[in-house]
């Protein structure tokens, strides 16, 4: 199997904002290991064209997620500058079916590897926590997949969105930050921190541990989105998300084609 091939594939429709089948159901041999091997491919295509790697995200932090694609572990995706939005308006060209989720995201100022990092290493290596949203928008028909289906297609990740001002790691009980998701002036999702594995800060020290068993690990300045604290919501042109997190003031984003 060609996993360069497939790398392609998937970043052709990622690029193009394209819906495409299941890689699984052409290949159902593929595994975990070559589908993060497909994702790190793809991603790398994007750099040597002159995208920049900022960081990672985690993604099916929360009990339900993990259930409805059938695991119980998250996964990990990787972040480019591309999908960074810098202003509160998302077009949705080149989207397929796009969907909103409020995270907090870490902002690193050291490096963290190893496979058994503590949340006193995590807080010391932490610049700032940002309020975030992020978009995630699967390839895949009907954002229908597999375990390896979304991790080939770097976990869905689309764009993300931080807020203008962070907070130093020690000025809240992340876990009961509370979250209130409006669109279009209607509360659609509500929810705390701790949806994200219990913590926020065990999403960071997870995304380390599954780094290292690859090698690999996370780099100063990098950001991390630690993972959806309420279900996605999904949004189109007209639409407006406004999100607040307990104590910590507002994200909006207004949605157009
Ligand atoms: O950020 C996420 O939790 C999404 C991970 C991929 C699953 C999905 O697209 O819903
Ligand atoms: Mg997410």
């Amino acid at each position: 199997m060609d996993l360069e091939s497939l790398a392609r594939r998937v970043s052709e429709h990622q690029r193009k904002g394209l819906a495409m089948k299941k890689l699984t159901l052409e290949y159902p041999e593929l595994t975990v290991e070559q589908a993060y091997r497909i994702q790190a491919l793809s991603v790398e295509r994007s750099v040597a064209e002159g995208d920049r790697f900022v960081g990672w995200k985690m993604g099916l932090t929360s009990r339900a997620k993990q259930v409805s694609v059938g695991v119980d572990e998250p996964i990990y995706g990787r972040l480019l500058a591309s999908m960074e939005l810098r202003e509160s308006l998302l077009s949705v060209g080149g989207l397929v079916h796009p969907r909103v989720e409020p995270e907090l995201a870490f902002v690193l100022k050291e490096g963290l590897h190893g496979e058994s990092v503590t949340p006193r290493e995590v807080w010391r290596a932490t610049e700032c926590v940002v309020p975030a949203l992020e978009v995630i928008d699967s390839r895949y028909e009907n954002f229908s997949f597999t375990l390896v289906d979304v991790v080939a297609d770097n976990a869905s990740s689309a764009r993300f969105y931080l807020g203008e001002q962070g907070f130093s790691p020690y000025g809240a009980r992340w876990d009961e930050v509370g979250v209130v998701m409006r669109k279009n002036g209607e509360v659609v999702q509500t929810g705390a921190g701790a949806a994200v594995l219990g913590h926020p800060v065990r999403s960071v020290m997870m995304l380390t541990r599954m780094l290292a068993r690859e090698g690999l690990g996370l780099e100063p300045g990098m950001v991390v989105l630690t993972g959806g604290i309420t279900e996605a919501v999904p949004v189109q042109p007209g639409d407006a998300v406004e999100v607040s997190y307990e104590g910590l003031g507002s994200l909006e984003l207004r949605v157009g084609r």
